[in-house]
């Protein structure tokens, strides 16, 4: 026994967050939910949707409601078990905004003036360019330092976000020595960046307008072969994984990470074969890997007092393991306790 829990207390904490901005798509789950399932044994894992960092972008009150427990219900139907991780609302636990607010004073214009995704949103909203959106890296690194996590599995395109938080945690520890642990990203290898099938130069996004390039999570299968069906490729007519392919390189990408198999070994079984019949594998395969997640998600949106009771829960552990951090970092940084001692 004694030995189970010395085992228990050496696994590594991760976490990762995900914005209620709508149903996930392929590249959401691929670049991050499906590990975060997989991560689960071997990890203490923290999972929460991120309703604070959703607002950066203008929300209709409702339909962040919606999404925000619609999310809850795709992580549970994708395999997060709260049994033996936590989920939670970020709203739900003040010390997230506490804390951001800390790191804010600990962040510097230049490194958030240097954020790709910050330049990117303020380009396509151009009309809400808020101080929210600016400073969005700030509110990430508190939900992680929080929680002191090991590492933090997050598709490619927030690696510079968490080099930002790896930043402000050492030069937090700096000041005040053993303040935070500092996180590891976790990318995956394969897929970590999939792009949409209408415009692979482009990431496959939620928030895409063009729902043809773009695969939801409960998407039907005939929604999911006719998308791959009008996928667009080249004029070769060779699935091959090369430079300047880059739709194909895309298909190969997604097929390799649902089938487990290579580029060498996905080369080899479409051999002298047009790109028809492989984009109908590959619409195939992820319309069989995406059929359980979907009906499990229709079973569980059946019943909403349990969606929030799981997330009440949740929210209530969460709470505890911030406050202790928060606690230290109020200290070290000269605030007076409530009550004066
Ligand atoms: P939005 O369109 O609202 O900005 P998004 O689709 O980019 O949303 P996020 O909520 O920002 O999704 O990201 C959730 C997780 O999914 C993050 O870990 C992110 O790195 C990962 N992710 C997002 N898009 C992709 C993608 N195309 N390929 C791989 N991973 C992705
Ligand atoms: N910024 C992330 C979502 C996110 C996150 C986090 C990811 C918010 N807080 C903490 C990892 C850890 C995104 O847009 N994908």
């Amino acid at each position: 026994m004694s030995e189970i829990v010395s085992a228990t207390k050496k696994k590594k904490i991760c976490l990762s967050c995900i914005q209620p901005t709508g149903v996930i798509t392929l590249g959401n789950y691929l670049g991050a939910v499906k590990n975060w399932a997989e991560m689960q044994d071997d990890y203490n894992c923290i999972f929460a949707v991120a309703d604070l960092h959703a607002i950066t972008v203008r929300q209709e009150p409702a339909a962040l409601r919606k999404n925000t427990r619609e999310m809850v219900a795709i992580l549970l139907a994708c395999g997060i078990d709260p049994e033996r991780s936590l989920l939670f609302i970020q709203s739900h636990v003040p010390a997230h905004s506490q804390l951001a607010w800390v790191l804010n004073c600990y962040t510097q214009f230049g490194e958030l003036s240097r954020m790709t995704q910050f330049k990117d949103k303020s380009a396509r909203y151009a009309d809400n360019i808020n101080a929210g959106l600016f400073t969005y890296p700030a509110l990430m690194a508190a939900d992680i330092l929080l929680y002191q996590a090991d590492v933090v599995p997050v598709g490619a395109d927030q690696k510079q976000h968490l080099e930002i938080t790896r930043d402000i945690a050492n030069r937090m520890n700096g000041l005040y020595p053993n303040l935070f642990t500092v996180p590891e990203p976790f990318i995956p290898k394969k897929a970590a960046r999939v792009m949409s099938l209408q415009n692979p130069d482009k990431k496959m996004s939620k928030s895409d307008p063009n729902p043809k390039g773009c695969i939801a999570i409960l998407d039907t299968e005939d929604q999911i072969i006719k998308k791959f069906k009008s996928a667009v490729t080249d004029s070769e007519a060779q699935v091959v994984y090369r430079e300047g392919k880059d739709g194909i390189n895309n298909l190969m990408s997604i097929y390799s990470a649902f089938s487990g198999k290579d580029y060498a070994e996905i080369e080899k079984e479409f051999e002298g074969k047009g790109y028809g019949d492989f984009k109908l594998a590959v619409g195939q395969t992820v319309a069989d890997a995406l059929k359980p997640i979907r009906e499990e998600y229709d079973r569980l949106m059946k019943d909403p007092a349990h969606l929030d009771e799981i997330c009440k829960n949740g929210a209530e552990t969460a709470s505890r393991f911030a406050y202790r951090t928060l606690n230290k970092v109020y200290k070290k940084v000269g605030f007076l306790p409530y009550g004066g001692k």
